[in-house]
């Protein structure tokens, strides 16, 4: 019986701070990259040796802004002929980079924390933010079971995160995205409405003027 100073202590450390709820469905890790953050960026250098950054074209013919590569063993695509997850890298006519086991591991953990513990992502979308680059509000509903959540984490130059709702013309919440923050993206929440807002210009002390985001999916 009783509440001791140490359990309140611990209670706001882990739960009141660190995991938030953000919506239905959708939790908020703060920080919890930052424990293996060296690995994830050597094993992300080592799959942008080998998939480098492209700015894709959209089926309606516009360049992105945001850079994007991928690794798994499905990537997401867009070209003029529309948007689809892909085996093989264009670009080279080779299969994605392996996942490595470093991001494998920090996107099964943080949705075991979020209570998906049989998350198996087949694809890591990794996309580059330079100052003004943006995201436009869309929905991510290319994955075959959308009951599956998808993992996002933020590294880099903080953003401006904009979420939706069900609808299009529902009223965004504005949230920042800051390096090492990790976001379980399930439940009634996975197919809201989403974006990133043009990226303020600054100088991040590991990843300088760029902002990263990987997102895991499974998309098969
Ligand atoms: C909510 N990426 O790659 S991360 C995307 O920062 C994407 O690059 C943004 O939207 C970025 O599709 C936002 C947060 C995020 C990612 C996927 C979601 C939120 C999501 C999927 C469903 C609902
Ligand atoms: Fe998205």
């Amino acid at each position: 019986m009783g509440v001791s100073f140490m359990d309140l202590f611990e209670y706001a450390n882990d739960e009141s701070m660190r995991k938030v709820e953000l919506g239905p469905g959708a939790v908020m890790l703060h920080g919890f990259a930052l424990s293996d953050e060296e690995a994830l960026l050597t094993d992300l250098n080592a799959v942008v040796e080998q998939a480098p950054f492209r700015h894709m074209v959209t089926p309606g013919g516009h360049r992105m802004s945001v850079a994007m590569t991928n690794c798994g063993s499905l990537g997401w695509l867009t070209d003029r002929t529309g948007y689809r997850y892909d085996p093989i890298d264009p670009e080279n006519g080779q299969p994605w980079p392996a996942m490595p086991a470093s991001l494998l591991k920090l996107a099964q953990s943080a949705a075991s924390e979020a209570g998906f513990p049989a998350f198996t992502p087949d694809g890591c979308l990794i996309n580059r933010y330079e100052p003004g680059a943006k995201l436009s509000l869309h929905q991510d509903k290319d994955e075959k079971d959308l009951n599956q959540p998808i993992v996002s984490v933020s590294l880099g130059l903080p953003a401006i995160f904009l979420f939706g709702g069900a609808k299009r013309a529902d009223k965004q919440l504005q949230l920042h995205l800051n390096h090492g923050d990790v976001v379980v993206w399930g439940g009634p929440a996975r197919l809201f409405y989403h974006g990133i807002k043009p990226l303020a210009t600054g100088e991040h002390p590991r990843l300088g003027r760029y902002r990263l985001n990987l997102t895991f999916r499974k998309a098969s």
